[in-house]
């Protein structure tokens, strides 16, 4: 079942009274609500956490490219072509930001690849399921984005100021990659009776994926304690799985399409709705390697890797040959 894969020492909440000088120093600070920067002092397993998040963050934007690349070319119109080649193209900037945030931390790019292709290192669940027909691109924007930005949201106030100031960014860009999807589900679902099926199919599908994009429920999260305690995350898993239910059900409802669970309800006195938890045995199954596509997502960025291997080959040789171009007249007066 779940294997923490990335050991980040952190194994407990620790006490004030556990903890050395520096580290209670360094918790006052997080409480005050002051962003800790690259070069300060930071207790390892706070690095290490970093380290974790940000870089499987960072691996499901970029695997996060395929499921919709695998459309790029079947796009029912040059418009609709262009735009979601804009939102592939985001999405590579946002793992870009964010393997930049990481390297913040002392580690490299290279490492944190190499971490995802050997299986150490996790991805978002979604990016394991297949998108099927032209209405799933509607449903991963409107559904998986509008997850995305639920949890993200509160990301840009994470105690980390590299990975907060990456956040604002992707967040701009996310709103518009969820409004996107919204419009397609939109014109499917006042399209004919076949596109609207194929929306309220997709819909089908995608809800309960959706859900487990939160992570596991409160009771199940090993890290969610530590990491609220040290606001790298401002809520935990169910408060935003509980938001994004009731940001979304008036959605369906507004589509006209039906949300894939009979016992929804709203529930006056919680003022949100009741839902039924989605399938965990399925999400640490698709955590454990055996979701419908982890084998296809993971082999073809390795094959894209190594297929680029000359290219940053040449661009090292490049580099290369320029720095020692600018040295050579110096080292010649010198
Ligand atoms: N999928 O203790 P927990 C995007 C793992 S990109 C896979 O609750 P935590 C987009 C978790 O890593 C979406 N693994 O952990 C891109 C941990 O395993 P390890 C990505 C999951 O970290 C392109 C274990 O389960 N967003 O939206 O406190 C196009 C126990 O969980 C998942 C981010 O990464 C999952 N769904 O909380 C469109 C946001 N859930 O590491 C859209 C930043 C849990 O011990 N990340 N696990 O081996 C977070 O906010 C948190 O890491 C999570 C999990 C809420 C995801």
């Amino acid at each position: 079942m779940y294997a923490q894969m990335v050991q980040t020492d952190a194994t407990h909440v620790r006490k004030l009274d556990e903890m050395s000088p520096e580290e209670r120093a360094f918790q006052e600070r997080i409480d005050r609500g002051e962003k800790i920067e690259p070069k300060e002092w930071m207790p390892d397993a706070y690095r290490k956490t970093l380290i974790r998040q940000i870089g499987q963050h960072a691996h499901s934007e970029i695997v996060g490219q395929l499921p919709e690349g695998n459309w790029i070319t079947r796009a029912p119109t040059l418009e609709r072509k262009a735009i979601l080649l804009a939102k592939v193209q985001d999405e590579a900037g946002h793992g870009l930001y964010l393997y930049c945030a990481a390297e913040t931390l002392g580690v490299s790019r290279d490492e944190l690849t190499e971490l995802l292709h050997s299986g150490k290192m996790k991805y978002s669940s979604i990016f394991n399921y297949p998108t099927l027909t032209w209405a799933d691109i509607g449903a991963v924007g409107w559904l998986v984005d509008g997850a995305a930005i639920m949890n993200q949201v509160p990301l840009q106030r994470t105690s980390y100021g590299p990975y907060a100031r990456a956040m604002i960014r992707i967040c701009k860009e996310e709103s518009f990659h969820q409004r996107q999807g919204y419009d397609i589900m939109m014109k499917m679902a006042q399209g004919t009776p076949e596109q609207k099926a194929m929306a309220q199919d997709a819909l089908n599908r995608f809800w309960g994926p959706a859900l487990m994009m939160f992570g596991p429920s409160d009771k199940e999260s090993v890290h969610s304690a530590q990491s609220m305690a040290w606001k790298i995350k401002i809520n935990s898993n169910d408060e935003l799985r509980q938001k994004f239910v009731d940001q979304t059900v008036p959605q369906a409802k507004y589509l006209g399409l039906t949300v894939p669970d009979e016992t929804l309800r709203w529930n006056e006195e919680k003022g949100g709705h009741d839902f039924a938890e989605p399938d965990w045995s399925e999400f640490f199954e698709v955590l454990a390697g055996n979701g419908p596509c982890n084998r296809e997502r993971l082999s073809a960025r390795v094959k894209a890797w190594e297929d680029g291997a000359w290219f940053r080959e040449g661009l090292v040789a490049h580099s290369e040959k320029v720095a020692a171009r600018r040295a050579a007249p110096r080292a010649a007066a010198e």
